[in-house]
Parts: structure tokens; C-alpha cells; sequence
């Protein structure tokens, strides 16, 4: 039997939306975010800055259901298992409790990533749970806290509710909790794209969760580099204020580099760069030296996402496409931040 001792969740039913839909973009990282300190919270060692996409959307509906014994998630239309259903229900565990309502939910998530494009699905995916989720439940949480939210689904989730660049703040002091959230970051007029280079389309060997525990915990080169990191972002601040794409591509490449030989030297080692990855850095180098400033950043997998003028951004796509005959490559531009959708999904 329930009693209001047993079960510590208030319902508290006005004030709830009931159901709600969300879109997000993916983001990737200028400056990494690779090792946590705190696990359960989410904590990075490091802060990161990132650049949110225009493409390659994640839509996720919520609808609570009063009465239901189980969450029930699916994507694209399958229904989620194993350790992608129990992150999600665990996200809407937290997100129940500071409602103070029990209800399950119904969570159907739409992702536009092309199959296999080795993008990271969650910073959009819990991004947009975390806009859908907090309005379902009757939670009213202005940006900041929003990105705090999102945070605990997925840490580089935090940078996706905001469009543009954005940076994520480690959290320091005695509340880190309330500190590590991201912020949207000035930047001058550079017009920058992203070109998605997809030379692999297969699932990764080693989850990034993984790889960032056994970096941080084994890898001998991790502390130097999360040092040179936080210089890295110091720069790559000055770099965007400045609207200096050639710094910024520099800082954000040697900043990718540094992180996978943290990886490298990890016990025993992740490496995810693979031959087609190296193809596409040397096109990088040679597309420098023929005058087109382009900079490589690589994160948990093979494909290599080139920084380049918005203007040289087609010529970088159709040499990658020559490069890499099987790969495929997609153009981005800055997207906007995470928001809630109509009824009639506007
Ligand atoms: C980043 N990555 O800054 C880094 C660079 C991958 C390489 O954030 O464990 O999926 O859910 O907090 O956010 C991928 O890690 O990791 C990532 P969790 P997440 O974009």
C-alpha cells in the first residue's frame, strides 16, 4: 500500500504540461571535454567549448502516462533497450523527483544523424529530452539550469541548448553541481563551417564513457593535457572575440591531436584515428598549404569534422568526397539552441 511515507515523490499535477516536444542540435567540441571527476553528477575536469550544428536535428516527444509501470522509449521508432533505455529512464527519474510527480512517460525520439555517421547522437538527444522532459513535468528552469539539466543525461548535452558557440563551465567551489552548466560565448563575425568527414560508418569499439574513465585513470599524459586545455580555451576565447578563424582552427586541431594521444597512451591504449581518418588529415595539411585554411577535430570515433571558411566550405566537401571515395561528407554551419515545439511541431 502507498502512503506518503513510503513513496517521497508529491504529486503535485497542476502546473504540468503532460506532454511536450523539443528539438536539438548535436555540437562539437573546439576545445574537449574528455575525463570526469564526478561520474554520477557529470562533473568534467575540464572546461570545453563547442559549436552547435544546423544539421542532423533530434526531435523527442514526452507524453505522461498517470498509472503506467515503465518508461517506454523508442527511437527512430524501435523501442530502446539496454544501457541506452536505462540512461533515459534514469534522466527522467531525476527530473520526477524535482517535479515531485511519479507519472512514467512515453519518450519517442527522431534522429536525423544519417545511419552510422558516428555523430554523436547524445548532446542533441539529452538536450532535447531534458527542453521536452522539464516542460512535461511541470518544471520551469530558465536556460542555465536547463544546460545543469541536460548535463546529467549526457555531459556534452549542457552545450547543446544553446546555438552557436558555447562554453561549459567544469563548476568549481562548493556547490560544482550548480557551477557546471554552459553559456553562450561572444564571437565576432567568422562565417566558420564544419565539414563532417564520415570515412567510417561502424559502431565504435570503445564507448566514449569508457574511453574518457580508463584516460583519466590510466593514461600517463592526461594531467599535461588537461592543463594545456585550459590555456587552449583561454586562447580559443581571445581566438573568437578576435573573429580569428586561422587561430581558432590552429587551437581547436592541436587541441583534438593532444586529446587522442592522451587515448593513445591510455592502458591499454583507445585509439579510434584509423587509416581513412589520417587520409583525411593529410588532405587537411595539403588543403593549408594550397592556401584554404582548414583545421581537423576528431572526437570518439574515425571521421574527421574539418573548420574552414563558410566560403571554402563546398571545394573542402567535394576534395573530402575525392578523398575518401566511400566516406560522405556534410557541411555545417551554426545552429540554433534547444527549444520546445508546438503541437503542430513548429
Ligand atoms: C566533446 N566528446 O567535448 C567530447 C570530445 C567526445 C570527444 O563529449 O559520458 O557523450 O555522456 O558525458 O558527452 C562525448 O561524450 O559523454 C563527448 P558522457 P558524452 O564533445
Amino acid at each position: 500500500m502507498r502512503s506518503e511515507h513510503a513513496t517521497p515523490v508529491r504529486p503535485r499535477e497542476q502546473g504540468t504540461a503532460g506532454s511536450a516536444t523539443a528539438v536539438a542540435h548535436p555540437n562539437i567540441a573546439l576545445i574537449k571535454y574528455w575525463g570526469k571527476r564526478d561520474e554520477r553528477l557529470v562533473l568534467p575536469r575540464t572546461d570545453s567549448l563547442s559549436m552547435t550544428l544546423d544539421i542532423f536535428p533530434t526531435t523527442t516527444r514526452i507524453r505522461l502516462v498517470p498509472g503506467a509501470g515503465n518508461d517506454d522509449v523508442t527511437f527512430n521508432g524501435v523501442p530502446a533497450t539496454g544501457e541506452a533505455h536505462r540512461r533515459i529512464v534514469a534522466f527522467l527519474e531525476l527530473v520526477r523527483e524535482r517535479a515531485g510527480l511519479a507519472h512514467r512517460a512515453v519518450v519517442e525520439t527522431e534522429n536525423t544523424v544519417p545511419t552510422g555517421a558516428g555523430l554523436a547522437s547524445s548532446a542533441s538527444g539529452f538536450a532535447a529530452l531534458a527542453v521536452a522532459a522539464a516542460r512535461a513535468y511541470g518544471l520551469d528552469p530558465d536556460a542555465t539550469a536547463l544546460s545543469r539539466l541536460a548535463r546529467r543525461g549526457s555531459g556534452s548535452a549542457s552545450r547543446s541548448v544553446f546555438g552557436g558557440f558555447a562554453v561549459w563551465h567544469a563548476g568549481t567551489g562548493t556547490d560544482a553541481d550548480l557551477g557546471s552548466y554552459a553559456e553562450p560565448v561572444s564571437v565576432a563575425d567568422i562565417d566558420p563551417a564544419l565539414v563532417i568527414a564520415v570515412v567510417n560508418a561502424g559502431p565504435k569499439a570503445v564507448s566514449s564513457r569508457e574511453a574518457m574513465r580508463r584516460t583519466v585513470d590510466t593514461s600517463p599524459l592526461y594531467g599535461s593535457w588537461a592543463d594545456s586545455s585550459r590555456a587552449d580555451l583561454a586562447e580559443m576565447r581571445t581566438a573568437l572575440r578576435l573573429g580569428d578563424l586561422e587561430a581558432v582552427g590552429e587551437i581547436a586541431e592541436r587541441n583534438a591531436f593532444g586529446m587522442h594521444a592522451t587515448m593513445l597512451a591510455a592502458r591499454p591504449a583507445v585509439r579510434y584515428l584509423s587509416p581513412a581518418t589520417l587520409t583525411v588529415l593529410d588532405l587537411v595539411l595539403r588543403l593549408r598549404r594550397d592556401g584554404v585554411p582548414a583545421y581537423a577535430t576528431m572526437d570518439a570515433g574515425p571521421n574527421v569534422k574539418v573548420l574552414c571558411h563558410r566560403a571554402d566550405a563546398d571545394q573542402v566537401a567535394e576534395a573530402v568526397r575525392h578523398a575518401v571515395p566511400d566516406g560522405a561528407a556534410y557541411v555545417a554551419g551554426p545552429g540554433p539552441g534547444a527549444r520546445l515545439l508546438d503541437e503542430a511541431g513548429r
